[in-house]
């Protein structure tokens, strides 16, 4: 699978979606290619994290549904310190029905992703119509988020025994092809084969490499999960590089997270390098 081996710096000169732009600029100005997944389930754990590992991190992965006093206070205490801490927020929400109740899980709702997430993802396990819905959305022309929400389709899974291989992968990589510009790349385990070798002929078609299931000290859990480190994720392939538990639960998880952004930049440059 081919894997961009441009810097970050070029890619976000020749994207043409803002939010690829942003994050690209983001990573390159932190030196940090690092989210981490903040699986915490109260809003003040939640944005200590955020505010803690803030500096270090280029994205600050959330699953609100898992936040049981979630409300106004979780949505502006991430807005306020994604704007201290300059990192995006991605809602790994993984919407999977049909298009019309996606859009009401997306925008409004409990939850109100649409107006804090700037990423978000979804499983086309039911075809394109979903991902059309969630464009619908975000490009209305009365969205006051318009061109600053993006789409990130789940290719893969870490877990073992995933269904998520072969044609379905192959599916999403010709869904993002095909739909509109709000798809800015793929939660995978590596290169999809989408990357562009020359994006100065063009830039149509970087798609984004989100890595979920890194980990420095664990290869698994008995849940499934499997575990790659951040050096072999970058190497194969992932532009962002996400983990959880490898750092939270760390004895000094701002450290940790400082050793995850360190492994995850230097595994980055020796790419752009080769
Ligand atoms: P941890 O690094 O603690 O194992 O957390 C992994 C995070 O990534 C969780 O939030 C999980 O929901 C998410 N994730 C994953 O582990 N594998 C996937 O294939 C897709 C995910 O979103």
């Amino acid at each position: 699978a081919s894997k961009s081996t441009l810097p970050y710096h070029v890619r976000a000169d020749s994207h043409q979606h803002l939010v690829a732009q942003k994050l690209f600029r983001i990573a390159e100005q932190k030196k940090s290619n690092l989210i981490i997944s903040a699986d915490f389930s109260d809003t003040d754990s939640l944005l200590q994290c955020a505010d803690e590992l803030g500096p270090y991190i280029a994205v600050f992965k959330t699953h609100v549904d898992i936040v049981h006093d979630f409300g106004e206070k979780t949505v502006v205490g991430l807005k306020k310190l994604a704007a201290k801490h300059n990192f995006l927020i991605f809602e790994d929400r993984k919407f999977v029905d049909i298009g019309s109740t996606v859009q009401k899980q997306y925008h409004g709702g409990a939850l109100r992703i649409s107006e804090w997430a700037d990423i978000v993802n979804v499983s086309p396990l039911g075809g394109w119509g979903v991902v059309e819905a969630l464009e619908q959305v975000i490009s209305n022309e009365t969205s006051p988020y318009r061109d600053e929400r993006a789409v990130l389709l789940l290719a893969e899974m870490t877990t073992a025994g995933s269904l998520a291989t072969g044609k379905y992968t192959q599916k999403c990589i010709e869904i993002a092809k095909q739909r509109g510009g709000a798809v800015i790349g793929f939660v995978a385990t590596e290169a999809l084969g989408t990357a562009e070798p020359d994006l100065t002929t063009t830039a149509k078609e970087d798609f984004l490499i989100f890595t979920t299931g890194v980990n420095i000290c664990q290869s698994g859990n008995i849940l499934g999960q499997q575990y790659q480190t951040p050096e072999a994720a970058v190497r194969g392939g992932s532009d962002f590089i996400i983990a959880g538990r490898g750092i939270y639960t760390s004895e000094n998880r701002v450290e940790t997270a400082k050793q995850y952004q360190r492994e995850g930049w230097n595994a980055y440059e020796a790419r752009i390098a080769s």
